[in-house]
């Protein structure tokens, strides 16, 4: 077992964010390799089995009810359906299938369908993973027996930037969810999204209580702002590209052996920005043509560029540990 810290000062992340690039990238790649074979990335495949109407007023998300975005809603997919796009991406080469479903918490009859749904998919040899909103610890604990293996649900952004974003939901219900999720012995996916128009003291501000946690996420979830017309955030600011690098790359210092995905927005991002968050530690990335409900790299320019950095899948996340 490592003894990381989880007692990191606001300050401590801020100076790390402040420090001259080059010397954060070695720092943060002095990390990544006593944790992690820097030559392996882990692909994940992503599902939205029901997609939009949703209740949470999050104003970066297509699917909430109370924005006009133009979105189609859905009803809950079937098991079989979602059994199949599951053995789609395996094909294809993903480990882990990660389900999101637009609630702000799972209703009994729905978990019960995720659950069967979970079972399959991880009969398949799949790692699995689900978003599904707010969790009881007796949902937590039903998933988990139904053979979850990872659960994500995000803080966002600082819990100073939070009441901005979202009204519907508390940053203290985030974090009560977490800790069902990590009672119930599931591994927690849990990041947030950049680009909200924060300043940089909440990059360092979310980072901080994510690494403060009791444990560590096994997965981080770094997001870029994808901008959704009929939002409230269709027109934040551009956020610069550097800035992302610097809070992958710290990040990778604050949670030395977490999985670090770089998530949403990478079908805006250059090759050399992506390369460049890798280099900063970002391990993990989604493939297939969509997320949930907007456009991902083709899966033809992600092995394109994976060849070219020299870089390969990892079968599974231990897979990503040095030899
Ligand atoms: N409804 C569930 C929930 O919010 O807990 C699960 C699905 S939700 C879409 C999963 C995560 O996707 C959000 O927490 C957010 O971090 C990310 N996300 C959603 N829309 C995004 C966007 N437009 N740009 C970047 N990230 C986004
Ligand atoms: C996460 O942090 N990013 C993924 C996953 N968890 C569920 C979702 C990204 C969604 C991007 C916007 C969309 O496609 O609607
Ligand atoms: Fe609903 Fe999740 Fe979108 Fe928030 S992020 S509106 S909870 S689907």
């Amino acid at each position: 077992m490592h003894s990381f810290r989880h007692d990191w000062a606001l300050d401590e992340v801020e100076a790390l964010f402040g420090l001259p690039l080059s010397e954060l990238m070695h720092r943060a790649q002095c990390v990544h390799r006593a944790h992690f074979d820097p030559t392996r990335i882990e692909l994940a495949t992503l599902l939205s089995v029901k997609t939009g109407g949703c209740a949470e007023d999050c104003g970066y998300c297509a699917q909430s009810a109370h924005h006009r975005t133009g979105l189609q809603a859905t009803k809950l997919m079937a098991v079989e359906a979602i059994v199949d796009e599951a053995r789609r991406a395996r094909d294809a080469g993903a480990t882990r299938f990660c389900m999101g479903a637009a609630w702000r918490s799972p209703k009994d009859r729905d978990l019960d369908q995720m659950c069967a749904a979970i079972a399959e998919v991880k009969q398949l040899g799949l790692e699995t993973c689900a978003t599904l909103g707010m969790l009881t610890a007796d949902q937590a604990g039903q998933l988990r027996a139904a053979g979850l293996d990872y659960y994500n649900h995000n803080i966002d952004t600082s819990p100073e930037h939070y009441a901005s974003v979202i009204g519907t939901r508390s940053f203290g219900e985030r974090l009560a969810t977490l800790d069902h999720v990590r009672n119930s012995g599931m591994a927690v996916c849990c990041g947030g999204i950049l680009g909200m128009g924060e300043r940089r003291s909440d990059r360092a501000s979310m980072l901080r209580v994510l690494a403060n946690l009791p444990a560590h996420p096994e997965s981080v979830p770094i997001n870029m702002l994808i901008p959704i017309e009929g939002t409230p955030l269709a027109d934040a600011p551009k956020l610069d590209p550097f800035e992302l690098v610097r809070t992958i790359a710290t990040a990778r210092i604050v949670m030395p052996a977490s999985v670090l995905r770089l998530s949403a927005g990478r079908e805006t991002m250059s090759d050399e920005l992506q390369a460049l968050c890798f280099l900063a530690g970002a391990n993990s990335i989604f493939v297939g043509a969509r997320l949930l409900t907007t456009p991902n790299p083709t899966r033809d320019r992600d092995d394109d560029l994976l060849a070219r950095l020299g870089v390969q899948p990892a079968a599974d996340a231990s897979g990503l540990r040095p030899a």
